[in-house]
């Protein structure tokens, strides 16, 4: 045992520090060679008890963004095709400046914000971000929530009553894990923090359990699968209610008591059958009924569905599902099971998070409903460039990078060109961040102290870990805590109409505690028992143990502790479902992919992530090559009702028929700009095809399944 703030030296100039990567949800532990204040090695904690020694290339690849010439570390000016340094006073006023300007003008509304995927990945920016985010109050608030995970999130609140309430697989005892549109071999898990995927999948399989993956791609996680099932995008809500269908229909619920509705969902179910779902989805009907009966049977199963089944039109109905059959054959909150988790730090427990609203406002333009006080993203090109009341005039955006990340990037980067002001916190220029007035470039990932508030609630163990700083702050950097800080200060301080004074004071004094701070306030006054003083002491991690059962329903955030399976905003989209277009038999559906060493749309500047075969090619089933007379490797035009791309596409018989592929995050040349990513990498967006009117009912963005021809 050893204080973090200990190095410990080797010989000279060369030491081993402790720390943590927080490039994706698996939030492992690392140990970092430093020497003469580089990062030369990087492996995984064999100490730390969550993620128990696993490390991918991308945290191999951590110290490539802290040494990284392009990543910026003093604010800049865009000054026509140019950038300047500017000082963080001139930055910030600027920003503030014009900030203010806006709203003073034009409304609290005419300020747009996005959010984007690392704030969740940083301690300063849950601590700091939200609250000032918060208190600008502008309606037109966006995040990549409504790319993501949104349906979980109103299922979680119709359900549980709580947003963040969320059951998590319990991978390590299960002896049955039904996978639906999720590829954790290469992602790493998501709304699951699974460190160590596939040695946890060993061990399942290990000990007799199996694994079931639907998916229209045959992905790594379907290769090391017991079973795999081809699944026609977008139609997973069939197979999923006709799994439904079958445990009522074959008596083998077993629901909890305080589940209620149960006798209008069985109702609503019976016209879902396995039958109907096949011919919808191609899924064979005798498969739906033996995976409904082994989920049914196994001691200890669970079902889970990610980003395929949620972005999808119907991921609110797939969802809802997912959970009933958990709840339904009464592995909710079982071991083995679906199961909550006991953080150190209890967010949602202590009401650090909201609990979520639905359709309290909707947007301007399309009347979209708002989702805890968010609007869908697929709203924000249409709300920046239809003139009127309301219309947003300035954008701020935080870790993000709509232009390649959301639907139609062709026309959002047209519209966020044409703002009169846009401010980004962002350590790089990106696609979208190129259009913006200044840029705020934070601390990152080694520089600043991290505790995770977001993903300790969503593992599948219980463990506290908390990750000093490996490198001090440079003398001319922020930490983003203190940029949220500075604006929110100055902004408020220029608004003609200021924020009541109470509620002002109170931000400002919350804004000045460090992060820090906070979470060794938060341990002290929780009930783990856990202080910041012991975290310091054992910065591999402490372990709280396995997750426990039998927590249900008193955490529950519903008025009655109980669960109505049967809430009306899901049952109505029930009736939308069976009034689906299915698609024809010689349309293509695209779908998106993520691969081990990418990172969303970021990281493609570094050699050691980038190197090898290309891997941006459109993916195609051979026969549908050869329909259409295309070569494996030519040019092929991909066409969408948006828009359209040309990309070289590969033959592979991984793929469903019917169904192509292109992975997120590529397209990094636009309008001739190609901004600093490596040479070998080539490709286009995905998001140049998909389409913001496809929409399923919680807002979020029906990224999957979008009907392309392909020439
Ligand atoms: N078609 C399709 N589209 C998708 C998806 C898909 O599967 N298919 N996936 C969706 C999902 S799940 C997500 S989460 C979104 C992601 O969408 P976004 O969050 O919009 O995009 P990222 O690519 O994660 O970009 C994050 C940016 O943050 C910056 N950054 C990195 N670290 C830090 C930091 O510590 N501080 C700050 N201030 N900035 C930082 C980087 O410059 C990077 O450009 O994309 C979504 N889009
Ligand atoms: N290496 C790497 N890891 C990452 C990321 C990354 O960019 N790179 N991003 C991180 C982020 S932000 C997130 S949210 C998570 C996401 O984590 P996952 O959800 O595990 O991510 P994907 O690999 O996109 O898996 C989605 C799967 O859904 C399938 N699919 C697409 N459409 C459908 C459909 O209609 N039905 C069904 N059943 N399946 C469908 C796709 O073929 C794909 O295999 O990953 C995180 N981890
Ligand atoms: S799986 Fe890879 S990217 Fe994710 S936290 Fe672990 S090392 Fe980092
Ligand atoms: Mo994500």
């Amino acid at each position: 045992m050893r204080d973090a703030g200990d190095a410990v030296c080797d010989d000279a100039g060369m030491e081993q520090r402790i720390g943590v990567c927080n490039l994706c949800e698996a939030v492992c532990g690392l140990v970092l060679t430093i020497e003469d204040g580089r990062v030369t090695g990087a492996r995984g904690n064999p100490d730390d008890p969550l993620s128990r020694g696993h490390i991918c290339p991308k945290g191999v690849a951590i110290g490539d963004v802290q040494h990284d010439p392009d990543r910026l570390r003093r604010p800049v000016r865009r000054v026509g095709d140019t950038w300047e340094e500017i000082s963080w006073n001139q930055a910030l006023d600027l920003v503030a400046d014009r900030l203010a300007a806006t709203i003073n003008e034009h409304g609290k509304d005419a300020l747009a914000i996005y959010l984007g995927n690392p704030n969740v990945h940083s301690l300063g920016a849950m601590t700091h971000g939200i609250a000032m985010v918060h208190s600008f109050r502008t309606r037109n608030k966006f995040s990549a929530t409504s790319v993501d995970q949104l349906p979980h999130q109103v299922v979680g609140n119709l359900l549980y009553g709580h947003q963040l309430l969320l059951p998590v697989p319990d991978i390590d005892r299960t002896s049955y894990f039904l996978v639906f549109g999720a590829n954790p071999m290469a992602s790493n898990g998501s709304l699951m923090t699974v460190p160590d995927f596939p040695g946890r999948l060993r061990e399942l399989q290990a000990r007799g359990g199996r694994m079931v993956v639907f998916d229209p791609r045959r992905t790594e996680t379907a290769k090391a699968a017991s079973e795999h099932h081809f699944v026609r995008p977008g139609t997973d809500a069939w197979v999923l209610l006709a799994m439904l269908h079958t445990l009522f229909a074959e008596g083998l619920t077993r629901p909890p008591s305080y589940v209620d509705g149960l006798a209008e969902v069985e109702q609503v179910l019976a016209q879902f059958t396995p039958e109907v779902a096949e011919r919808a989805s191609g899924v064979p009907a005798e498969v739906v009924v033996r995976v409904a009966r082994e989920l049914a049977a196994a001691d200890g199963a669970v079902a889970y569905g990610r980003i395929g089944v949620s972005t999808q039109e119907f991921g609110l109905v797939c969802q809802w599902a997912v959970q009933l059959l958990n709840l339904l054959t009464g592995n909710t909150d079982r071991v083995g099971g679906a199961m909550l988790t006991s953080p150190a730090i209890d967010a949602v427990g202590r009401g650090l998070l909201g609990r979520g609203h639905y359709d309290r406002f909707r947007s301007r333009v399309r009347e979209a409903p708002e989702f805890g006080g968010e609007l869908p993203v697929s709203v924000l090109r249409e709300e920046i460039e239809t003139p009127g009341e309301g219309q947003v005039r300035a954008l701020l955006t935080i870790a993000g990078n709509p232009v390649l990340s959301t639907p139609d990037g062709v026309s959002l980067d047209r519209a966020i060109a044409g703002l009169d002001f846009y401010a980004a916190v962002d350590i790089y220029i990106n696609e979208t961040t190129r259009h913006a007035d200044v840029i705020l470039p934070p601390t990152t990932h080694l520089e600043r102290d991290h505790y995770d508030l977001a993903f300790h609630l969503l593992a599948v163990r219980d463990t506290a870990r908390f990750s000093p700083a490996v490198f001090p702050k440079g003398r001319d950097q922020r930490h983003d805590w203190e940029i949220f800080r500075d604006i929110h200060t100055r902004v408020v301080r220029r608004l003609r109409r200021k924020p009541p004074l109470r509620r002002r004071v109170l931000t400002e004094a919350r804004l000045r505690l460090s992060p820090t701070f906070i979470v060794g306030m938060l341990l002290r006054t929780g009930r783990s028992g856990v202080t910041i003083s012991d975290l310091r002491k054992r910065p591999e991690g402490v372990d709280i143990g396995p997750l426990r059962a039998g927590q249900l329903p008193q955490r529950l955030f519903t008025k009655d502790k109980r669960i109505d399976a049967a809430p009306a905003l899901v049952m109505g989209d029930l009736e939308r479902l069976r009034g689906q277009q299915l698609p024809g038999d010689d349309e293509l559906l695209l779908i998106g992919r993520r691969h081990q060493r990418d990172c969303n749309s970021w990281m493609h500047n570094t050699d050691r992530l980038t190197r090898g075969r290309q891997r941006h090619h459109l993916l195609m089933h051979p026969d549908d090559l050869q329909a259409r007379g295309l070569q494996d490797g030519a040019a092929v035009t991909v066409k969408s009702r948006v828009g359209s791309v040309v990309v070289e596409v590969r033959a592979t018989d991984d793929m469903m028929p019917g169904v192509v592929s292109l992975p997120h995050g590529y397209g990094h040349q636009r309008d001739g700009v190609r901004l600093g990513v490596a040479e070998s990498v080539t490709g286009v967006s995905i998001n140049d095809l998909t389409d913001p009117e496809r929409l399923d009912v919680s807002g979020n963005a029906a990224l999957s399944g979008v009907p392309v021809t392909v020439s």
